[in-house]
Formats: C-alpha cells, structure tokens, sequence
C-alpha cells in the first residue's frame, strides 16, 4: 500500500524555513515565513496570553470535552471582535477549528456539500494553502487578477473585469486585511464596488482574515469584511488567532457562517459541527480558552490590544525605514509601496534570479516570488536589505 503513494509537491514556504536553518552563516535574514518577531528576533508569548494561562491554570477544574463547536465563549468573543455588530448574532453560525487553516478547510468543505458545481476564484497570488486545499478537495479553482507587478497595488480593473465571469453561487475568496502574499489591499470604495457585483450576480464571498490588527488597526482592518457581512445575504468567514494573539502552534481558528434567513442558522451550525466531527471531533480549546479569556476581561483586552498596536507599529515603522533608505539609494519613489502595503508582507516585484542573487550573495532570505516578511528586518537589517535589493538591481 505504502508503495503507491506519490511524492506530494512541498510547501515552498515551509522548506525556505528549513533551507534557512540549515545555513550556517551567522548574518543571515530570514524574511521567509510569516511569523512575527521583535527587533530581538524573538517571537514572543503576549502578556496577556501569559496571563490568561496562568489563570486558566489555576481555575480550570476539567479538561472534559467541550462541544463540537468549541467553546462558545470564544465563538461568541472572537464573532464580535471581527464582526462587531454587522450583523445580529442570530444570523451567525460559528465553530471553532484547528486554526485558520481549519476554517478554510472546513469552510471549502461546506461549499462543496452545499454546491458541488460551486467554482471558487481566488487572487493571484494567493496563499499556496489556498489552492493546495482546493486542489486537494478536487474543487474547480479560477484565478483573478489582483496584482499590478508594475505598481506594486491592487489591480482593481484586472480584479473587476475577471470577476465579470462569475455565476450565481460560485465562490469569491477575499482576504479581509494584510493580503499574502502582496500587503496590496482594497480600498473601502473598492470593497463596496465588490460587494455590488457579488449582490448583483449572486456570487457568495468567502473572507479570510488572518491578520486583524496588523494593517491599520483591530477595527479598520475587519472594515471590508464587516461590510461584506452586513450587505451579502451569505458569507463565509475564515478567521485566524495565530497572529494576532501569537498562539501559532495552538491552533486556534474560527469558522462562520452569516446566513440571511435566521432559520438557516441552526442547518448551518448543524452542518458546521456535523464537519468538525467528520474531520477531527472536537477542535482544541487551550488556544480558544485563552482568546476568550482576554476578550471576556477589560484589564486583559487592553493589555492584549496594546501589545497589539506596539507590533502594528513596529511593522509600519520598519516599513518606512526601508522605502526611506531605498529612496536615498536610488533617489526615486519607486520603493513608496512598501510603506504603502500593510501587514507582515510585501511582494517585491523582484525577480526569482534576484531572490536568489539576495540568498547566495547576501544571506538574506525571502519567499520566490519575493515576498518578504517585513517583521524579520530590526534596525540594523533595514540598511542591509536596501543595499542588497540595489545590489542585485531589483
Ligand atoms: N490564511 C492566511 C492568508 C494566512 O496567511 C494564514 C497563515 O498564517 C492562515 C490563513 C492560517 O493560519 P493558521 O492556520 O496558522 O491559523
Ligand atoms: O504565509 C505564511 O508564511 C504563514 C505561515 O503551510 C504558514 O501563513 C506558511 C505555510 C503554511 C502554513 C502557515
């Protein structure tokens, strides 16, 4: 049996992370996988996430199952906090799930079993997990244009006009904030010319956010996605703690469901938690507890949401660090993106020789397509970067 298995391709994100390991010299630059790290390098445990531990330690009595669901204090917490109040909670259904990868899954596993002859669009680029679940679950997948190489935005003319093609209940997946692997995002007014064309041909968006707090701030990044919610009678919302809690490896995800009709709401929370049994039962709870734990006490949101915003920041100002010292190298704007993109990413729009020319030459590693995380550059790498981006006539 073991023998007719077929090698299945990598994930070129997470063999960057192993090649970069593997490297021994001591300057190198890991601008690879989307993790975030302090101008130490390190990527911290949040205090409150430290401090909602320490008391689920000293007061959790059981470790019992939960619900299929999860627990609802989370779904419930982590809802509002994306959606705010969009849209009644009666017309959300909600499941906790191993991550945002989970939601994902779970959620192009609900299309499915609702419309087989459902096509998904997504943006090129997108995240590689994206179309390698589709592929995997055998779903038909239709690339829009996103991207502008030359700009280095949004290619929103491109975006609309091979949107023209969908059909009512295909399925466009959006990412709310900080998109990966570009950091080019939509606009409000273009969120709004988006939401049009889905009401108008029936199409049904379908939203990850992953990064809430890492673009503009908790609100104004889950801005787009509130608005999908609260005007398209059916959305699917694919959402992320790894990030923005840095709970990464706890799994921590959340999948919802808006329905228009409120007596949709229990068949489709049936059906969420119907999924989460097929694929798993129960989904984790210790990253979950902790979310909810902070969402549920002012003294610890506020301390979450501070350490927050001091990462956001962070970000943005790296951000302008590095289109600062490219424009003194070069003495154009042609860098100005990069302060303009938002989020852990930027595409550099440089070539695959170049990202190698960086690699070999100097150390400095990022993704093919020359997406780099902004929060592995501090200070001092920021210059180092610049001169190597020149250097290798990007
Ligand atoms: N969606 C996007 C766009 C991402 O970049 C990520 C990665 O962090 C995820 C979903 C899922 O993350 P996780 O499964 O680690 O929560
Ligand atoms: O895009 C990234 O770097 C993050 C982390 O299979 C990630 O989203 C990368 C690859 C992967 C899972 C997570």
């Amino acid at each position: 049996m073991f023998g007719n298995l077929k090698a299945q391709p990598a994930d070129k994100i997470l063999a960057l992370m192993v090649e970069f390991k593997a490297d021994p010299r001591t300057d190198k630059i890991d601008l690879g996988v989307g993790v975030y790290r302090n101008a130490e390098g390190i990527t911290p445990v949040m205090r409150a996430v430290k401090s909602a531990e320490k008391r689920i330690w000293e007061t959790q009595e059981s470790k019992s199952y939960t619900g299929l669901a999860g627990d609802s204090a989370y779904t419930q917490a982590l809802s509002a906090l994306i959606l705010g109040d969009a849209v009644a909670p009666g017309q959300i259904a909600a499941v906790a799930t191993p991550g945002g990868t989970g939601a994902v899954r779970q959620a192009f596993e609900l299309v499915r079993m609702a419309n087989p002859d459902a096509r998904v669009f997504v943006s090129n680029p997108t995240w590689p997990n994206h179309l390698s679940i589709l592929k995997y679950l055998g779903m038909e997948t239709i690339a829009y244009r996103y991207f502008d190489e030359e700009s280095r935005a949004v290619d929103f003319a491109g975006m609309m006009a091979d949107l023209a093609q969908v059909r009512a209940g295909d399925i466009v997946l959006l990412h709310g904030c900080c998109h990966n692997p570009t950091g080019a995002n939509l606009n409000l007014t273009e969120w709004q010319a988006v939401v049009d064309h889905l009401n108008a041909t029936g199409a049904i968006p379908m939203i990850d956010i992953a990064y809430q707090g890492f673009g503009d701030g908790l609100e104004a990044d889950a801005a787009g996605t509130r608005l999908v919610a609260s005007s398209c009678p059916e959305v699917l919302i694919a959402a992320s703690c790894s990030k923005n809690f840095g709970v990464y490896r706890e799994r921590t995800g959340l999948l919802m469901a808006v329905v228009h009709e409120t007596a949709q709401q229990a068949l489709t929370q049936e059906t969420l938690a119907y999924l989460n049994r097929q694929n798993y039962s129960f989904p984790p709870d210790h990253g979950a507890r902790v979310v909810a734990t902070i969402l549920n006490d002012e003294a610890l949101r506020a301390d979450w949401q501070a350490e927050l915003e001091d990462t956001r920041l962070s970000m943005l100002s790296l951000r302008q660090k590095l289109a600062d010292e490219l424009q003194t190298l070069t003495g154009s704007d042609r860098f100005g993106f990069l302060a303009q993109h938002r989020g852990m990413f930027s595409r550099l729009g440089a070539s695959p020789e170049q990202v190698q020319a960086m690699k070999t030459k100097h150390g400095i590693y990022m993704v093919g397509d020359s997406r780099m995380n902004i929060a592995g550059l501090n200070a001092a790498t920021v210059p180092l970067l610049a001169r190597a981006i020149v250097d290798s006539g990007v």
